[in-house]
């Protein structure tokens, strides 16, 4: 609905044609998102996982359900050395390391010791936070190797989790209820009092056990068990990681609102002291820098690379849809007449609502339910009318009385 439509509806009387205001699309540049959403990213940098399993247990599965890039169609990784891949983009990199080399003349906890060695000595922004040491479920206890690798882990200072993949859960006929088998039973019950053969206690250094499967046993599902891998990796991570990790993983997206909230409250502020001394509405558009920053680094949240995925001309309609010019226009055409302004509440609201929109919006094409080429032309589904956002605040005004 246009904004015409509503003020008819509304019995609002039509304004003549006002004057156009100056046309300042000339004068608008994308600048301070494209800034603000390099700045937001550098400052996030990247989360480093190790993944360590034997070939075919499950971690490029789980890595893609996760994290929700499709590493295959990247291609193999870089083969760092015999079984050790790196993949990377911006916000994340994978260690993948396939288990040990069956025949080696090393032991596997040297072949691991000697892979932590070549990881090591890699630049900064690669170095692992966090280990998934992922074992098939249907294993029924971890052989002394694999033992040996984990306390080796621990040695180095790396926090384990213990993966178990591929798990199927079965419904119970009867109650419906989801539950795995006895004999994982078993197996997690070992996992969390290991015991030697001769039933002596084993220490074996991981955090936590987790039961996951990436799809049922048909190949069907989203899996289970991800959600409570993600909170563990996250409460592993140093905390000046964590938001590194918040951002480059997929599946939790309230985490990623947390973090786009502060920005929203801060864009806010700004944009009402901008406007402590009213603006007039056709200069609505100096707010554009401070909304633009906001959306910026809200784009880096949601790992949204807009730079590299849309064309000059796609960045440039972007910046122009969002640049609130469209908003100040049709309001200047509802309410004729100059010495209509924008105050400090109106530019707080309005800036504030832009920003929940606009996450949204990351929202939707973070999770693949909007082309990022289409953004442009979908924000004006999401934008926030100037109108209505006054009447909201005329509303709460009411309600608060
Ligand atoms: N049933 C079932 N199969 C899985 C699961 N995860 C992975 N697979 C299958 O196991 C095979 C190996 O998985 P992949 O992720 O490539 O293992 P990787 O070699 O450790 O990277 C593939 O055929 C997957 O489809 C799961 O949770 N359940
Ligand atoms: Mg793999």
């Amino acid at each position: 609905m246009t904004t015409e439509n509503r003020a008819q509806k509304d019995g609002s009387p039509m304004a003549a044609e006002p004057e156009t205001p100056t046309d300042r699309s000339q004068e608008f540049d994308e600048r301070p998102f494209i800034e603000a959403s390099t700045e937001a990213k550098s400052r996030y940098g990247r989360f480093n996982l190790a993944i360590i399993g034997g070939s075919g247990v499950g971690k490029s599965s789980l890595v893609n359900a996760v994290f929700g890039r499709d590493w295959a169609k990247v291609g193999t990784g870089l083969p760092v050395t015999r079984g050790v891949k790196y993949y990377h983009d911006d916000s994340l990199g994978i260690w993948d390391v396939e288990g040990f080399e069956i025949g080696s003349p090393l032991q596997p906890s040297e072949q691991l010791r000697n892979h932590l060695t070549t990881i090591s000595e890699r630049s900064a922004d690669e170095q692992v936070s966090v280990v998934w040491y992922c074992v098939n479920s249907s294993s029924d206890r971890l052989q002394q190797p694999e033992i040996d690798m984990i306390r080796e882990l621990d040695a180095q200072g790396l926090p384990v989790i213990l993966v178990l993949t591929k798990v199927d859960w079965l419904k119970n006929p009867i109650t419906g209820k989801r539950d795995v088998a006895q004999d994982l039973k078993r197996f997690v019950a070992w996992l969390e009092n290991p015991v030697d053969e001769g039933e002596r206690p084993l220490s074996i250094p991981y955090e936590r056990v987790i039961l996951t499967s990436t799809r049922d046993k048909h190949g069907k599902g989203k899996g289970h068990g991800l959600g409570e891998l993600v909170a563990e990796t996250l409460s592993l991570s140093p905390e000046d990681e964590k938001d590194a990790f918040r951002i480059a993983q997929r599946l939790n997206l309230p985490w990623k609102r947390e973090m786009a909230r502060p920005i929203i409250r801060g864009a806010a502020g700004l944009a009402a002291a901008a406007a402590a001394t009213p603006i007039p509405v056709a200069d609505a558009v100096a707010l554009a820098p401070i909304q633009l920053g906001m959306m910026g680094r809200i784009a880096a949240i949601y790992d949204l690379e807009f730079k590299t995925m849309l064309s000059a001309g796609a960045l440039a309609q972007l910046g122009v849809q969002i640049a609130g010019q469209a908003l100040a226009r049709s309001f200047i055409k509802l309410i004729p007449g100059a010495g209509m302004v924008v105050n400090a509440s109106v530019a707080g609201a309005l800036t504030a609502a832009t920003g929940e929109a606009w996450m949204r919006l990351c929202e939707q094409v973070h999770t693949g339910k909007v082309d990022l080429a289409n953004v442009a032309d979908s924000w004006g589904d999401y934008a926030p009318n100037l109108l209505d956002v006054i009447r909201k605040m005329a509303e709460q005004r009411i309600s608060k009385r």
